[in-house]
């Protein structure tokens, strides 16, 4: 079982998109857990990506590639994490902020949300507070989930939140957010209902506020 996940690991830290999905399929054919590829193989790999880069020995381009290749895994993923029987009970809107392209995440938290039962409209990455305004007038969702994974694109959350309240839709609607430097004080600090540090507690904190 260890080889077959540091085998998905590697896959993904060299961006090979090719054996990504492959060598998911046989881990789960095998019989090894969704939740243990996930947490065991494909997310270390991109923490691993991160700590390249920061060490400069990653760049842009295989941040990329490392991305795609974890993406082409987690739609091999998708239907051991989605239940597609389940009666949706709640709607979530999500977006990445405005600014940011950071997508894994918030299309994980999105499986995640999907697998625990919630119909997901997913506005995409690099969401303006005005589409988020729009969405909650087209869509009448539950829930807002906002992703961020930059300090510098986080901020937007907030102002994402406001505007939300300028078009006095505040009340109709819970605001969730998440992403690697978001933490619990600063949803507390610009009045978020509801923070999670993963996909698995993003559903837990979603069902609560339901
Ligand atoms: Co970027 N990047 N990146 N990057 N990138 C980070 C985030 C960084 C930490 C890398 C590093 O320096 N170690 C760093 C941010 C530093 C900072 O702000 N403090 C960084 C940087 C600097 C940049 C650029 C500025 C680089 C540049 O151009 N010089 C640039 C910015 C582009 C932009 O957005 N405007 C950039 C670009 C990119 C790529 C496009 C190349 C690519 C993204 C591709 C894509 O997403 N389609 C990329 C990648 C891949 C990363 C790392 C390596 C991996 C991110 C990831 O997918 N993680 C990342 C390093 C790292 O995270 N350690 C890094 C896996 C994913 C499953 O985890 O997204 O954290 P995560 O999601 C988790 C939780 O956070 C949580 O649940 C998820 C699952 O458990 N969560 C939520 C997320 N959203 C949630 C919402 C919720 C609840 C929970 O409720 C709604």
């Amino acid at each position: 079982m260890r080889t077959q996940l540091e085998k998905i690991f590697n896959d993904v830290l060299r961006g090979d998109n090719k054996s990504t999905p492959t060598d998911v399929q046989v881990a789960l054919d095998d019989g090894i857990d969704a939740s243990e590829v996930l947490n065991g193989g494909m997310v270390p790999a991109m923490s691993e990506v991160g700590r390249l880069f920061e060490e400069g020995e990653y760049f842009v381009p295989e941040m990329l590639i490392s991305a795609r290749a974890m993406q082409a895994g987690l739609a091999v993923l998708r239907p051991y994490l989605v239940d597609e029987d389940v009666q949706p009970t709640g709607k979530v809107v999500v977006g990445t902020v405005k600014g940011d392209l950071h997508d894994i995440g918030k299309n994980l938290v999105s499986m995640m949300l999907e697998g625990g039962g919630f119909e997901i409209v997913d506005l995409g990455s690099d969401v303006a507070p005005e589409k988020f305004v729009a969405a909650i007038k087209d869509e009448k969702p539950d829930i807002i989930g906002m992703s961020a994974l930059l300090t510098t694109t986080m901020t937007n959350m907030k102002k994402t939140i406001e505007a939300i309240e300028e078009a006095g839709l505040r009340d109709g609607v819970k605001i969730i957010i998440g992403g690697a430097p978001v933490t619990q004080d600063y949803a507390d600090k610009i009045g978020a209902d509801g923070f999670a540090p993963d996909a698995s507690r993003a559903v837990n904190v979603a069902k609560t506020l339901i």
